[in-house]
């Protein structure tokens, strides 16, 4: 090297800021995330209003946290269960190829269990605890998303986004105690979208305060998940058409112009909209299932010139 370089700051920085370029050019080396959550046994708010919910939580709120890694990285997890639960709890990453028997396991109250995995495919992903009663854990509020963003990252197929929004859906039962109700199918009178009835809905609640915003002509990307204990969902955005519809969010699985897509119970898939750019609209989306849609499952996507500019940006996916 030439000494000179050395011996020039500003040379040197020029050479630095060449060789970083050279760095991003290249593909993004598998990294291990370490990722930590504590079982909680408390109180949530499941609706605008107030209502109080005994819960069963990572980290202590409904959904757990977004957990986000990119593809061929390793996932080192630890759960925590403190001895203040009554209850085991467990983590199944629906991300995870491993033992149901040995990773999966339970974890008493007291105890901590730590495991790995790599994430091998890229897409969205549910976890939820998989500690019998599962239906009543998951119910409870014990679920969550993991996204594995492609190694590859963005491409003709998988544009990069303005926005990115994540939809959880779950079924409200109010009575916490009742497994078989929740085995069952019978009773549940909410539809829960990130943890709320109508969370982001102020036409069909005037306690909402909350929407999803993005700006005229922006492609807003929604990673949606269903954690209905048994009900599909009609995902369907109102006075819009699904640009894209990625299969379990796999840039590989792709549709194009579709009105509703059927999400299955317990599975994940990713789903582009892209609003006109020439004037404001506004979109309701929603379980287009009759009986979820009037039990809270409408969220609206509010298009408009002076969006919030934090909303769907880095860390503020999901919105509380
Ligand atoms: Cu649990």
């Amino acid at each position: 090297m030439n000494i000179q370089y050395l011996s020039n700051p500003g040379k040197y920085r020029v050479l630095a800021v060449m060789l970083t370029a050279l760095c991003i050019a290249e593909p993004i080396a598998a990294k291990t995330v370490k990722v930590s959550m504590t079982a909680k046994e408390n109180t949530v708010v499941i609706d605008n209003k107030g209502t109080e919910y005994p819960a069963w939580t990572y980290d202590g709120k409904i959904p757990g946290p977004v957990v986000r890694v990119t593809e061929g990285d390793t996932v080192d997890f630890t759960l925590t269960n403190p001895d203040t639960n009554k209850e085991s709890h467990s983590m199944d990453f629906h991300a995870a190829v491993v033992d149901v028997l040995k990773e999966f396991s339970e974890v008493k109250p007291g105890e901590s269990k730590q495991f790995s995995f790599v994430a091998k495919h890229p897409g969205v992903f549910m976890y939820h605890c998989g500690a019998a009663t599962m239906a009543q854990h998951i119910a409870r509020g014990m679920y969550g998303i993991i996204i594995v963003d492609p190694k590859e990252g963005y491409s003709k197929n998988y544009p990069k986004p303005d926005r990115e929004y994540v939809l959880i859906q779950s079924q409200y039962f109010p009575n916490a105690k009742d497994k078989d109700a929740m085995i069952e199918n019978r009773g549940w009178a909410g539809s829960l979208i990130n943890g709320k009835i109508f969370h982001y809905d102020p036409v069909h609640d005037e306690d909402a305060s909350l929407t999803l915003q993005s700006k005229p002509g922006e492609r807003v990307r929604i990673f949606f998940v269903n954690a209905n204990i048994n009900n599909p969902v009609a995902f369907h955005p109102i006075a819009g058409i699904w640009d894209r519809v990625y299969i379990n969010g796999n840039p590989k699985n792709v549709l194009e112009g579709v009105q509703t897509y059927n999400v299955s119970v317990a599975t994940a898939d990713t789903f582009d909209l892209v609003s006109p750019a020439d004037h404001p609209t506004n979109n309701a989306i929603v379980d287009h299932t009759m009986s979820a849609a009037m039990r809270g499952a409408i969220t609206v996507l509010m298009n408009m010139p002076d969006a919030d500019p934090e909303l769907g940006k880095g860390n503020n996916i999901l919105i509380r």
